[in-house]
């Protein structure tokens, strides 16, 4: 059972990434970001708590986040499989709960995956996204649109704009990333299971050095 983490700026590629690896690596792919706005759709308690945050671009509290992630990886399919994280830790306090807290499992996070994607890239990507409510699958208004317009090729969704890919919601999100998650990212760095990539514009250049990391990690657990 494998914890890989996947890091990078908001738009820098973690909800494709994962959406292409989970299948080759059989992994479960674990986006908090999903997570949340599937509470926010379905109205729940948790929903109705986490929608001025993601409106707004800010992170939800801590403690909150990691009460989720308990329960989450319970789960079976969680507890079976090896898991992706997107989006998750993203503070370093998460980050040394999440220790702790795999720790109690006999876990460790095997690897931690960074995308380091130039902001110029970010913010013409996040304002051409589009994801499917329905299964989260991810588009593009300019190079990856579903086949038929507004709906989603793998479940049939509805294909719409997210709420918090406008300009100025997106600059927020970005400007938490560099004050919040950078500091996770040396966390992992300290642990030695930090890979650090740069796709530039296409995630498809750095796909055989991501595999080739990967393999040694999937070896490893053998
Ligand atoms: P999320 O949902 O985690 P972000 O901001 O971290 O949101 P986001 O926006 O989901 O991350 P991504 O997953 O990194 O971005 O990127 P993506 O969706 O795969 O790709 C973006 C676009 O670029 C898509 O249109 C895609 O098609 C295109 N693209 C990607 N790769 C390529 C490529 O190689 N080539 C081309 N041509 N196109 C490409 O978090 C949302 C909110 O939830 C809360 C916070 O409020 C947060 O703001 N939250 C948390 N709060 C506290 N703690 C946590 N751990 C939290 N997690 C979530
Ligand atoms: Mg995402």
């Amino acid at each position: 059972m494998l914890n890989i983490i996947l890091i990078g700026a908001p738009g820098s590629g973690k909800g494709t990434a994962a959406g292409l690896f989970k299948v080759e690596w059989g992994m479960v792919h674990l986006s908090t970001g999903d997570l949340l706005r599937s509470e926010i759709k379905k109205g729940s308690e948790l929903g109705r708590f986490a929608a001025s945050f993601l409106e707004s671009g800010r992170l939800l509290p801590d403690e909150v986040m990691m009460q989720i992630m308990a329960e989450r990886i319970r789960q079976p399919d969680a507890r079976q499989c090896g898991v992706l994280y997107d989006g998750f830790p993203r503070t370093l306090a998460q980050a040394e709960a999440f220790d702790r807290m795999l720790a109690e499992h006999r876990q460790r996070v095997d690897g931690a995956l960074m995308l380091d994607v130039a902001e110029e890239v970010i913010l013409s990507r996040l304002t051409a996204r589009r994801v499917c409510q329905g299964c989260g699958a991810v588009y593009n208004a300019i190079d990856r649109r579903p086949r038929q317009e507004g709906v989603c090729d793998q479940c049939g969704g509805a294909v719409v704009q997210r709420p918090d890919d406008t300009q100025e919601t997106v600059r927020r999100r970005i400007a938490t990333y560099e004050h919040d998650t950078l500091p996770v990212i040396e966390h992992y760095g300290r642990q030695g299971v930090l890979l650090k990539v740069n796709p530039g514009r296409e995630l498809s250049t750095v796909v055989p050095a991501i595999r080739a990391w990967a393999q040694g990690l999937l070896d490893r657990r053998e």
